[in-house]
């Protein structure tokens, strides 16, 4: 990507309007530096951050908005600004506009590149099919692409990038939101661990418990609590041998499998629009009236408590893990508790 760099006019930067803070990736700034930049915040069909929010953050008054793939609105505006960087542009580039589209993993690179090419390539252009492969988990796109044209009047150029992730994650809350997102691989964390931290998001976007009303029809910051409520309503119980009479089994809560269902319906839009960018989320809690917030505190502090002593609440797994997939998985649990 820097070996291009030279050759790019103008970089599209697209962050996770879900998670627009932990999403913004400074290394790019470093690599496209005294670049022109617009910044998109991507899947905005799914979030609940607005406008107020991204200004305050946008120290540096640079030019963005939201997108949502596949709205004729949004991509329209996005047409409008890069042809009014092009036309701003003195003397025009004389290859035509260079864009590179940049940014973490699965924030939509591939699926605005698609969209940008098969509504501005004019029509009767030999062909307008989808050129960049475009799926749910990050790290699809492994290489940078060809140069693919998506406009012929006025000529605009661009390449599709890979998702570039910083080195190492700023910490623990930045984590769990890229995982939730899936920009990072959310194998590699306890999903309960990531399932908990979506109940936290959830409780201070909306303390009533509405979010997640279809599984519980009470508020709770206890993540058994709601994982047992999915686990009744879908369904997911694990049946094992009696610890006191081997003869015999019993059911027990798939914890597990019920926090993996709630990543899925949170892609699913059954909790309705979120925000999970804790820095978003802080800014939130200072707007709260101070006792709201105290309470929310002290939920927190007795929670941490707890778990301190009983981490997780779970019980113990004695059993050897059998195949290298449950070795991994028993050693990302260590790792997180
Ligand atoms: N709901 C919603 N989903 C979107 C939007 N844009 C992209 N997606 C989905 O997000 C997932 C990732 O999209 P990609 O275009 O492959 O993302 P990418 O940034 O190219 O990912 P990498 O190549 O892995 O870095 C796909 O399942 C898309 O369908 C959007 O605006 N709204
Ligand atoms: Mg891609």
């Amino acid at each position: 990507m820097s070996r291009l760099a030279p050759q790019v006019d103008l970089i599209l930067e697209l962050r996770d309007a879900r998670a627009p803070i932990a999403t913004t990736n400074v290394m790019l700034d470093k690599v496209f530096k005294g670049k022109e930049k617009i910044i998109l915040y991507t899947k905005s069909d799914l979030a609940s951050t607005t406008k107020r929010e991204i200004d305050k953050w946008n120290v540096n008054k640079e030019t963005w908005t939201f997108y949502q793939n596949k709205s004729e609105k949004s991509i329209n505006q996005v047409m409008k600004l890069l042809k009014d960087k092009y036309m701003e542009m003195y003397p025009p580039p004389p290859l035509g506009l260079r864009l590179m589209i940049v940014g973490m993993p699965n924030v939509g690179k591939s699926s605005i590149t698609n969209m940008l090419r098969s509504k501005m390539l004019t029509t009767g252009y030999k062909s307008k099919k989808p050129v960049a492969h475009v799926s749910k988990m990050g790290g699809t796109t492994r290489k940078l692409s060809e140069i693919i044209r998506i406009c012929s009047e006025p000529e605009i150029l661009m390449y599709d990038t890979p998702g570039v992730l910083l080195p190492q994650v700023k910490d623990v809350t930045t984590m769990l939101t890229l995982s939730l997102i899936r920009s990072v691989s959310f194998k590699s964390i306890d999903p309960v661990i990531s399932a908990d931290y979506l109940l936290f998001a959830m409780n201070l976007m909306n303390p009533s418990g509405k979010h997640y009303s279809c599984y519980l029809n009470k508020p709770t910051n206890d993540i058994l609590e709601l994982l047992k409520a999915v686990c009744i309503k879908r369904n997911m119980f694990i049946k094992r041998k009696r610890l006191d009479d081997k003869n015999k089994y019993e059911q027990i809560y798939n914890y597990n499998e019920a926090a993996l269902q709630l990543t899925r319906d949170l892609h699913d839009l059954k909790f309705g629009k979120l925000c999970l960018d804790y820095d978003i989320l802080k800014d939130k809690i200072e707007e709260l009236p101070i006792e709201e917030k105290r309470m929310i505190v002290d939920a927190e502090k007795e929670r941490f408590d707890a778990m301190e002593k009983n981490p997780l609440n779970r019980p113990v797994d004695k059993s050897k893990p059998k195949t290298p997939q449950q070795r991994r998985a028993q050693l990302s649990n260590q790792l997180f508790q």
